[in-house]
């Protein structure tokens, strides 16, 4: 027994100090490792945690990651593109937030020039396009030939299959919406089945921790492919895409977002947390409130404590990705949690 003790002991000088608290350190929704090793950049060389987290979306936004973030991708009903981003500082509790962001490919950095940039947390729609423009991002159609012909075959040879109206008609599952062949439009009647899968969400969801101990989350995505437009999910909203407090750690969360919204997981994970819940045990009460609920809900949440500790739980698929990288590692490393 005593030998067991001395060799812990000089384990935790030799390796890490005990109590030291595991950082810097990011973590991020599914298997975006460019944008981890990014993000892993920026704080390996002394940078904020916000830095992280946005250059590391943005990676993501660039890259079309998996066709669910960026410009491209998740075409709404009228065959557009548009964007959600959030990041949240968990020093300053302070949020910059963009809904339905139209013809601006950079929704993260948007996001961020609304939190540095205005008093504002949340700006939406053809206005934020206004707000980012005068800001000095390009203006441009996020629409592509991919985009355009996953559309068009929605559109054309699917009959607008699946969608996401419910209770009107003529009946949407045989019908081809309002902005085809209808000159009136949908009524109240019967319902629709929307197939939500795991193509339909990744968004990323990233929580990094920086050296001085501060705490950032964010996330971006293109949303819900075919959506009814004007449609924003959980991914820009607090507490429910992403949440960060510097006294605890942060969240983020990932999966079908009209349902997800209704129960802030991100912002539930990091109360979890701070009434003494591990991360994984904060993940797994997040994502148990609204499988309650919603038992065919597909979803996720990441839960990254402030002195380093992580965990992720998740629903509806059989195993969720997620990746992190620390000083521990030389490559960012996927891991994965299997889901309830
Ligand atoms: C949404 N939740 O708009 C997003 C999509 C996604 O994780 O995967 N989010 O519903």
């Amino acid at each position: 027994m005593k030998k067991l003790l001395f060799g812990l002991l000089i384990a935790c000088f030799q390796y890490v100090k005990c109590d030291d608290p595991n950082i810097p350190i990011v973590i991020t929704t599914w298997n975006f490792l460019n944008s981890t090793t990014k993000a892993w950049e920026v704080l390996n060389a002394g940078g904020s945690a916000l830095d992280a987290v946005e250059q590391g979306a943005s990676v993501c936004e660039e890259q079309q990651c998996d066709g669910t973030v960026g410009y491209g991708g998740s075409p709404d009903e009228n065959g557009e593109t548009t964007l959600d981003a959030l990041i949240m500082d968990g020093k300053t509790m302070n949020v910059g937030a963009v809904g339905a962001l139209r013809q601006v490919k950079n929704a993260i950095s948007v996001a961020r020039h609304i939190l540095e940039h205005s008093y504002h947390s949340f700006l939406v729609g053809e206005l934020a396009t206004q707000f980012a423009e005068e800001m000095g991002f390009p203006i441009e159609s996020l629409t592509t030939p991919k985009s355009k012909n996953l559309w068009k075959k929605w559109h054309n040879e699917d009959n607008c299959q699946p969608n996401f109206w419910m209770k009107v008609t003529p009946d949407p599952k045989k019908y081809c919406g309002p902005y085809s062949k209808s000159e009136k439009g949908y009524h109240q009647a019967s319902t629709s089945d929307v197939k939500v899968d795991r193509y339909n969400h990744d968004t990323i969801g990233m929580v990094a921790i920086d050296k001085n101990g501060d705490v950032g989350a964010g996330t971006s995505t293109n949303g819900a492919k075919f959506k009814i437009p004007g449609r924003i999910g959980d991914s820009p909203i607090p507490g429910a895409g992403a949440y960060a407090d510097n006294a605890v750690g942060g969240a983020s969360a990932t999966g079908d977002g009209d349902v997800m919204l209704r129960f802030l997981p991100s912002f539930l994970a990091v109360e979890e947390m701070r009434r003494g819940a591990s991360p994984t045990a904060a993940a797994e009460t997040a994502v148990a409130r609204i499988a309650e609920h919603y038992p065919d809900f597909m979803g996720a949440v990441v839960a990254l404590a402030k002195d380093g500790r992580y965990g992720a739980a998740c629903h509806g698929i059989h195993q969720f990705p997620f990746v992190v990288h620390d000083l521990t590692q030389d490559k960012s490393r996927t891991e994965h949690v299997l889901c309830s």
